[in-house]
C-alpha cells in the first residue's frame, strides 16, 4: 500500500515529495508527460479536474485509494496522516496557529503570484503585456520574500522552532525564484533555512529522483 505522486520535475510536486521522503513511507511517483498534456487528459483530469500538478493518491484501508490535489492540502495530508512525524504541530498545540497561518499564507499568496510570473499570458488582455505583468509579478514576490525573511528573523523555522511542511513548501517557493535580478535565496533568514533544507538527507533525496541540478535555489 503505497502512496503515488502525480509529478514532473521541479513542478509543485516538488514540496509533496520532500514530505514523503521526509516521512519514510511507500510512495511512487508517476511522471506525467507535460509536454504531452497528460496533464489535461481525460484520465487525469478525473483525478484532478484542474488539470494542474500533482495530484497524491493515497491507499485506503479497503483497498482503493482517495485522491488529493492542491499542493497545500497534500503536504496537511501528508503530515496529519503521519502525527509522529512532527511535520506539522498538533491542532491545540501552541504551534498549530503559526504553523496553518505560513502554510496557507505560501500556498494562497506567494504560490498565485508565480502563476503570474510563469504564465503571464494568461493573465492579461493584450499578449504585448504579459512582459509588464512578469515584470511585475517579480517585484511583487520579492516584497512578498522580504516579509517572510523577517518572520524568520525571529525563529528557526517558519512555523517555529521544528521543520514542518510548510518549510518545504517554502523552499519550494524559493527555488522558483532563482532567476530573479534579486532572488529570495539572497535574504539572510531565507537563504539561511534553505541551505539548512537543502542540507537534509530526504531533500537531497527528493531533488535527485526529480533530477534537478544545482542549482537548487
Ligand atoms: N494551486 C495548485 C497550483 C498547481 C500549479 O500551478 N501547477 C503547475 C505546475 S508547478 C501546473 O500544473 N501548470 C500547468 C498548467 O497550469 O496547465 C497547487 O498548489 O497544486
Amino acid at each position: 500500500m503505497a502512496y503515488t505522486l502525480f509529478y514532473f520535475p521541479g513542478n509543485a510536486n516538488l514540496a509533496p515529495h520532500m514530505a514523503l521522503e521526509e516521512l519514510g513511507v511507500p510512495y511512487e511517483l508517476a511522471l506525467l508527460d507535460r509536454a504531452g498534456g497528460e496533464h489535461k487528459s481525460a484520465a487525469y483530469l478525473a483525478r484532478n479536474p484542474t488539470g494542474r500538478i500533482p495530484t497524491l493518491l493515497a491507499p485506503q484501508p479497503n483497498g482503493g485509494d482517495q485522491t488529493v490535489f492542491e499542493t497545500a492540502a497534500i503536504l496537511l495530508y501528508l503530515a496529519d496522516n503521519h502525527p509522529d512525524s512532527g511535520l506539522a504541530p498538533a491542532p491545540g498545540s501552541a504551534d498549530r496557529g503559526q504553523f496553518l497561518t505560513w502554510l496557507i499564507h505560501l500556498t494562497n499568496t506567494i504560490q498565485p503570484e508565480y502563476r503570474v510570473f510563469y504564465y503571464p499570458e494568461q493573465h492579461v488582455t493584450d499578449p504585448s503585456h504579459a512582459a509588464d505583468a512578469k515584470a511585475t509579478a517579480e517585484r511583487r514576490l520579492g516584497e512578498m520574500f522580504v516579509l517572510v525573511d523577517r518572520e524568520l528573523a525571529t525563529r528557526p523555522y517558519i512555523a517555529g522552532e521544528h521543520v514542518t511542511v510548510a518549510d518545504f513548501l517554502l523552499l519550494m517557493l524559493v527555488r522558483w525564484g532563482r532567476s530573479f535580478a534579486r532572488p529570495p535565496r539572497d535574504l539572510p533568514h531565507v537563504g539561511r533555512l534553505c541551505a539548512e533544507l537543502l542540507a537534509r538527507p530526504a531533500v537531497r533525496r527528493a531533488f535527485a529522483q526529480e533530477k534537478l541540478a544545482a542549482p537548487f535555489i
